[in-house]
Formats: C-alpha cells, structure tokens, sequence
C-alpha cells in the first residue's frame, strides 16, 4: 500500500517528509489538509494530530505525526542505517550519539529562529497579514551567531554529523529554502563552509523535486 501524507503540499514540514521519501524513493500520496481552510483544525484531523498540525502519515494501519520522527521512521523501516544511509546503524552508538547531536543542533539552534524570520518575512505577507520586522530583527541577530557555531563544525567535517550526509542535515531545507530565497537572508551563503554545505544539501536531486510542493 502507497504511504500516505496527510499534509500540505506547499508546508515546511510536509515538504521536509517528501524529501526523505524522495531520497529513499518511497513512493507517496499526498492526502491534502487545506491549512488555508482551517482543515488541520477539524475533528479528523485532530484525531491524527492532537497539536493541529501537519504533516502526520499513515503507513499501512501505522500512523504517526511530528515530520522528524516520520523521517526518522522512513528510514529505518525502508532506508538502510548506516554509513550510506541518511541515518547511521542503530548498533553504532558513537555515529547514533553524532547523529542525534546534529539533530538537536538543528532543533535548538536553527529551526526556530528561520521559522521566525520566514513566518515574518514569507508566510504572513503571503496571508496578506501584518508583519514585525523587530521579530526579524532580533531573531537575525541570534541566527547569524547560531550559523558561527554552524561555520566552526562545518570547516571541520562535510556535514552536521560527521562525514556523511545524514537526515540531519537534509531537516535544514525547508526554512534554510525560506530564509536564503524568501526572505533574500545571506546567512547561509556568507559563511565559506555552511555556503559549502547549503549548496550540496540544497542541490540534491531529492529537494530540487519538492522544495516548490510535496
Ligand atoms: N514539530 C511539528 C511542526 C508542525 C508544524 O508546525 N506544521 C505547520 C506547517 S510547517 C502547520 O501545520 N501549521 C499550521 C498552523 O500553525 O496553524 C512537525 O515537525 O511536524
């Protein structure tokens, strides 16, 4: 049976799921919950995802939602961990302990700030709402400290994990995507090494097929 994508085509976090099926080429259906509508608001859809949110998948009967355990979950169940395989061996406590600092380093100190800077500098004048440009202000400053520490373990190995590409890094597209063309911000291009890193990971056959829609 297809995977299916209960999500938004256009979305960040749908699209950051799309990219890892596309890596893996799994295929996939994308079942749409129209966040223009309000559809992620609805009772089915709470059912899927307590938060509102998308994207959730349903896999054969299996359900589940927040896209990094999804990407994390696609590769294990039709990925192969290891050193080729966008996560590493589970039994390689030393490259899984690598793996999951690239992944907090990505959650603590990047995705928040780039969802500031597009949701201000993209998403609400794509609404037609108001936006605050202190908030872009301020969270640019944090970022382009963040990015320092990017550009200190990025001139010292090819990827946030290590030498190999992992899912990690590829968790960086979508809003990396928003704030370098959306927002026109250089924080990703200025930097020799993370410019180095933006251009490989962002050139991927996998991203150049959904970063414009799952
Ligand atoms: N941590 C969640 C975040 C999901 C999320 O914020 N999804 C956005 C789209 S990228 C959404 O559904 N937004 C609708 C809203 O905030 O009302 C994940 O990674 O799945």
């Amino acid at each position: 049976m297809t995977l299916t994508i209960h999500g938004y085509r256009k979305s960040a976090c749908t699209r950051r799921v799309a990219v890892v099926c596309k890596e893996l080429n799994i295929p996939y259906e994308v079942a749409t919950v129209n966040l223009i509508a309000g559809e992620h608001r609805s009772e089915a859809h709470l059912v899927r995802q307590p938060f509102g949110l998308v994207p959730t998948i349903s896999d054969n009967g299996f359900e589940l939602f927040e896209s990094r355990a999804i990407c994390r979950y696609l590769v294990q169940k039709y990925g192969k961990p290891g050193p080729d395989g966008l996560m590493p061996d589970p039994r390689d406590i030393e490259a899984t302990a690598n793996f999951e600092q690239a992944a907090s380093i990505e959650n603590n100190h990047f995705d928040f700030y780039a969802w500031q800077i597009a949701l201000e500098s993209v998403i609400k004048p794509m609404k037609g709402e108001s936006t605050d440009p202190e908030i872009i202000k301020k969270n640019t400053t944090i970022l382009e400290a963040k990015l320092d520490g990017y550009e200190r373990i990025l001139s010292k190995q090819k990827y946030l994990a290590g030498d190999v590409l992992t899912i990690a890094d590829l968790f960086h597209l979508p809003f990396g995507m928003a704030i370098t063309e959306g927002a026109k911000y250089d924080g990703l291009l200025k930097r020799p090494n993370v410019a180095r890193w933006w251009k490989d990971i962002s050139s991927r056959p996998a991203w150049q097929a959904v970063k414009d829609g799952a």
